[in-house]
């Protein structure tokens, strides 16, 4: 997270670290994505954290994949580590545009209540261009590779569509969606998501309205972040057994 401030991981336990000490090594908890806790045994990241380019030609044997909350430094073990039983990437996933960035992790054992975070539904307010919004992680904080050990958030604003479909015509990187993606950031710029925060949160008046996805740069006047828009993969979420419902504020 760029231009943000460290918070505690305990009073945000809904916010996960991805991790995979097999593929990332043991420093910061093999940490490399982040996720949000949205069910008992049920939490999101993005698509694109699980897939082959990350974790290798063979994901699936991938077993030491975990969630880990309430460790507001990853170089500590305070908090909660749960296994990862098994994970669904969204097939309506497009890599090429980044379209559908989500996935859903199964876990192994039941996070009590406190730790869910209820999701925003399509219509929500919280999707309006210029609410606030904070995103969560414990990504680069500088743009230059330098990842936090703690937690970090940002304040950011929903964005209008307008704006990342200007920043995104259409490149490499993805194309500008409006229908399943959601702009955030400044107008000016200085505080983003970055590397290693994908998959994590993007909350607005107690919701999870985005997931971290993509973007170019970090923090770049007239580059906003690009987060998935969590009312438009909720069918997928919520196909998954042991979702929570989605409660009202
Ligand atoms: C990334 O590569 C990434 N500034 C995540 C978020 C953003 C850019 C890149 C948004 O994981």
């Amino acid at each position: 997270v760029i231009g943000g401030r460290p918070v505690s991981a305990e009073s945000h336990p809904w916010v996960a670290a991805l991790s995979s000490r097999s593929r990332f090594g043991p420093e910061r908890s093999g940490q490399f994505c982040g996720s949000a806790v949205v069910g008992p045994r049920t939490a999101v990241t993005a698509a694109h954290c699980v897939s082959r380019e990350v974790l290798g030609t063979d994901p699936s044997q991938v077993d030491d994949l975990r969630v880990i909350t309430g460790r507001g430094d990853l170089t500590q073990t305070t908090g909660k580590e749960v296994a990862v039983e098994s994970w669904k990437v969204n097939p309506e996933y497009d890599p090429k545009t980044n379209k559908g960035d989500v996935a859903v992790l199964r876990l192994a054992s039941a996070l009590p209540q406190d730790d869910i975070l209820p999701m925003a539904q399509k219509g929500d307010s919280g999707y309006q261009a210029g609410t606030a919004a904070t995103v969560y992680g414990w990504g680069d904080t500088t743009g230059r590779g330098d990842y936090a050990d703690t937690l970090h958030a940002a304040g950011v604003n929903v964005l209008p569509d307008a704006d990342c479909e200007r920043a995104y015509p259409g490149s490499a990187e993805g194309t500008y969606d409006r229908g399943t993606m959601l702009c955030a950031g400044l107008k000016q710029g200085g505080k983003d998501a970055c590397q290693g925060d994908s998959g994590g949160p993007l909350v607005a008046q107690g919701k999870l309205v985005g997931l971290v996805s993509w973007g170019i740069g970090c923090g770049q006047q007239g580059r906003p972040g690009v987060y998935t828009r969590i009312s438009a993969v909720q069918s997928v979420i919520g196909a998954q057994e042991g979702a929570a419902p989605a409660t009202g504020s």
